[in-house]
């Protein structure tokens, strides 16, 4: 009796090291793994759990993130949200668990980002927003690289006032409701737009062609024959309601229309006559996040904010542009 008594009192005390041992596994620290201040492409593993695959810039963005890894060496964990911030967060979460070196977020939409932030930094993983805003508090992350969206809005409603020089009315197709793509344009057009032209309606395309044709077939009917003027918030909302107004029997022109992106289709679009002006947003930011992200791995100071360069597109220079387009 007094030999089983010691045997399970032994096999207790074993599993309790052995326990002990497993949750308290000695943890790499940052010294022993760190290859700051001389780290290289080929030491990062850098996740990217991008939003979706809801338009032809989302699908550059991708390639830019995908290609550019492949090129400099970089190990790359990537997934894709399908436009779900729960699965945005799920990603991130799984990425703070690997250990991941840095992560570069482009959310869905603004908000409800603080706790997986704060995750990723009391794990002491640095943040780089990519592409759209968050209403988080910027100490929650290392910078933002993406562009202006206010700054969009303005430009789009520029040429929308030089479209309609006596006034006019017009609808919006708005990009994914809360996403600060959408919020931005939509608060810089109000900005600088004419007070003669007047915003009769306004819905959510959520970026994607499917969703942009029938809300201008709704708005054709809703407005027969009065709308003088679209604002698209992207170029794959704009194939979608050309293809709304080619079935209602509309000509290239009978609405004039300002998209945002300056794709290949947004170019096609202008070539044809449909789209008067596509305000550029740039997708491919790929090689500037790693190079932000090595400098964040040794310890180098970054800039907090890098808003792209960007530009308006016309009909008269679209033909002679398409064939060197990169998306
Ligand atoms: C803007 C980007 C937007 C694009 C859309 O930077 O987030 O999302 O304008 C894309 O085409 O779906």
């Amino acid at each position: 009796m007094f030999r089983l008594k010691t045997f399970a009192f032994l096999a207790v005390i074993a599993v309790l090291i052995l326990s002990a041992c497993s949750t308290a596994a000695p943890q790499e620290t940052a010294e022993e793994t760190s290859c700051a201040p001389n780290c290289e492409f080929t030491d990062m593993v850098f996740c990217y759990p991008q939003l979706g695959a809801e338009s032809d810039w989302r699908t550059a963005n991708t390639a830019s993130f995908k290609e550019t890894a492949g090129d400099l060496g970089v190990r790359l964990i990537f997934s894709d949200a399908q436009q779900k911030q729960e699965n945005q967060i799920s990603a991130m979460r799984s990425c703070i668990q690997q250990g991941v070196d840095v992560i570069g977020l482009p959310p869905v939409v603004e908000d409800g980002w603080e706790p997986v932030l704060t995750e990723a930094k009391e794990a002491g993983i640095p943040v780089i927003i990519v592409d759209r805003s968050v209403t988080a508090d910027s100490s929650l992350y290392a910078s933002h690289i993406g562009s202006d969206m206010f700054l969009e809005g303005q430009r789009a409603a520029d040429e929308m006032n030089k479209l309609l020089p006596d006034g006019g009315k017009i609808v919006e197709l708005s990009g994914t409701t809360g996403s600060g793509a959408a919020v931005g344009r939509a608060e810089g057009f109000r900005a600088n737009l004419n007070d003669n032209i007047e915003i009769v309606d306004s819905q959510t395309g959520n970026f994607t062609t499917a969703e942009g044709k029938p809300v201008m077939e709704a708005f054709l009917k809703k407005y027969e024959g009065e709308i003088d003027g679209a604002f698209i918030h992207n170029d794959n909302m704009a194939i979608g309601a050309v293809e709304a107004m080619k079935s209602a029997g509309l000509e290239p022109g009978d609405i004039v229309i300002v998209s945002v992106d300056g794709t290949r289709g947004g170019f096609q679009l202008m070539i044809d006559g449909w789209v008067q002006a596509d305000v550029e947003c740039n997708p491919l930011l790929g090689p500037q996040v790693y190079d932000m992200a090595l400098a964040l791995m040794n310890g180098q100071d970054i800039d907090r904010e890098v808003l792209t360069d960007e530009t308006v597109y016309f009909p008269n220079e679209a033909a002679d542009l398409l064939p060197s387009r990169k998306y």
